[in-house]
């Protein structure tokens, strides 16, 4: 199986988050992309290959222009604010702030810029963010091409991650949704029907609002439970789509469990993909299920990870697998290197 991996994601060197006020570690941190790297490097089945430049037409075919422009010049704009290396907003434009007086004129500066487009406070932007957060669009775009050129499933090494990113804002680790953005260039190449399977422990709500009044893209997740997880305010199971998407999108949170009660919701996730007859699938792969993982609680096993790759394998369908999350670092490129030999090996 081909991986596809730039070191460019190296540019994101993001070291702090903003948790409930307490500034600490930032867990999306550059040691994930070399950590998941060294594991699939020294595996003869995996074979390393560079991303091809797609240029910014794709990005803009999934994000809104002004997300794209103001990610494009943010940080450097921010300098003449104050120097810092790691960039914040101080302010949301929250759904309330202006209820009744009709939405907000569009930002004219950098600091209102922040709280416009960015939605919670473990985001930061620094130096090579733009950068890197480009070139994880051109490995996710890369992906897709290898499997439209004929390759059963191809990984795409991505970070940062993307499926938080809705088409209109950044956060919860994400700037473009490169998820979103491979499935929309697989739809806009003639690839047919596109199922987005979202197994990473949080909801992806950017890539189910950029999908949610589609029928031609499916967006089903399973994930943890929403009443307790980030992003909190999307991802019950009730959200099923809306318009022409309604019934293209399946949610399945689920609370703390192991690996029966994690496989209970991912057969019924794998039934709803089935039924929808896609003719190619994307894969959000994050690892944050993991039993150790810092950030999820559910129970997930390495030796599960194994069984998930070999069961969506066999689905028979061309699969470009995309890195989301997964942040207990020890385990992180022995989870993510278990699950795609899993399907690889699949018989
Ligand atoms: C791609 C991805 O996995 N993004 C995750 C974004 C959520 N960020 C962490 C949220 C942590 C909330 N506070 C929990 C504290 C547990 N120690
Ligand atoms: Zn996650």
């Amino acid at each position: 199986m081909k991986v596809v991996y730039s070191e460019r994601h190296l540019l994101h060197d993001i070291h702090s988050e903003i948790q409930w006020g307490s500034t600490v570690g930032n867990y999306e941190h550059a040691a994930r992309g070399e950590v998941i790297r060294a594991a699939l490097a020294g595996d003869t089945r995996f074979e390393m290959t560079a991303p091809a430049d797609h240029g910014e037409a794709p990005v803009r075919a999934v994000h809104d222009a002004g997300l794209v422009d103001f990610l494009t010049s943010a940080w450097k704009e921010f300098q003449t604010v104050r120097a810092q290396r790691e960039v914040f907003p101080d302010t949301f434009l929250h759904s309330a702030l202006r209820q009744s007086m009709g939405p907000a004129r569009p930002p004219v500066g950098i600091v209102d810029g922040l709280g416009y487009w960015c939605f919670e406070t473990m985001t930061p932007l620094v130096e090579g963010t733009y950068e890197a957060a480009r070139s994880a669009v051109d490995v996710a775009l890369t992906a897709a091409d290898h499997v439209l050129a004929g390759d059963r499933a191809c990984y795409a090494l991505c970070r940062p991650p993307g499926h938080h990113a809705p088409t209109s804002a950044y956060g919860g680790y994400c700037y473009f949704n490169n998820a979103a953005i491979a499935a929309q260039a697989l739809v806009a190449a003639g690839a047919g029907r596109v199922t987005i399977l979202d197994v990473d422990y949080h909801h992806g709500n950017g890539t189910q609002q950029i999908f949610y009044e589609r029928d031609d893209v499916q967006y089903v997740s399973v994930h943890g439970d929403p009443s307790e997880a980030f992003p909190y305010f999307t991802g019950f199971a009730d959200e099923t789509g809306s318009g022409p998407g309604r019934g293209s999108t399946t949610n399945l949170p689920i609370g703390p469990g192991d690996d029966n009660h994690y496989d209970v919701a991912l057969r019924h996730a794998v039934d709803d993909l089935a039924a929808f007859k896609p003719s190619i699938l994307v894969v959000s792969l994050g690892v944050d299920t993991y039993r150790l993982d810092p950030v999820g609680n559910l129970g997930v096993s390495t030796e599960a990870f194994a069984a998930h790759g070999r069961f969506i394998a066999s689905l028979g369908l061309p699969t470009v697998i995309i890195q989301e999350g997964g942040y207990h670092l020890p385990a992180l490129g022995e989870n993510v290197s278990t699950w795609l030999t899993g399907f690889a090996t699949a018989g």
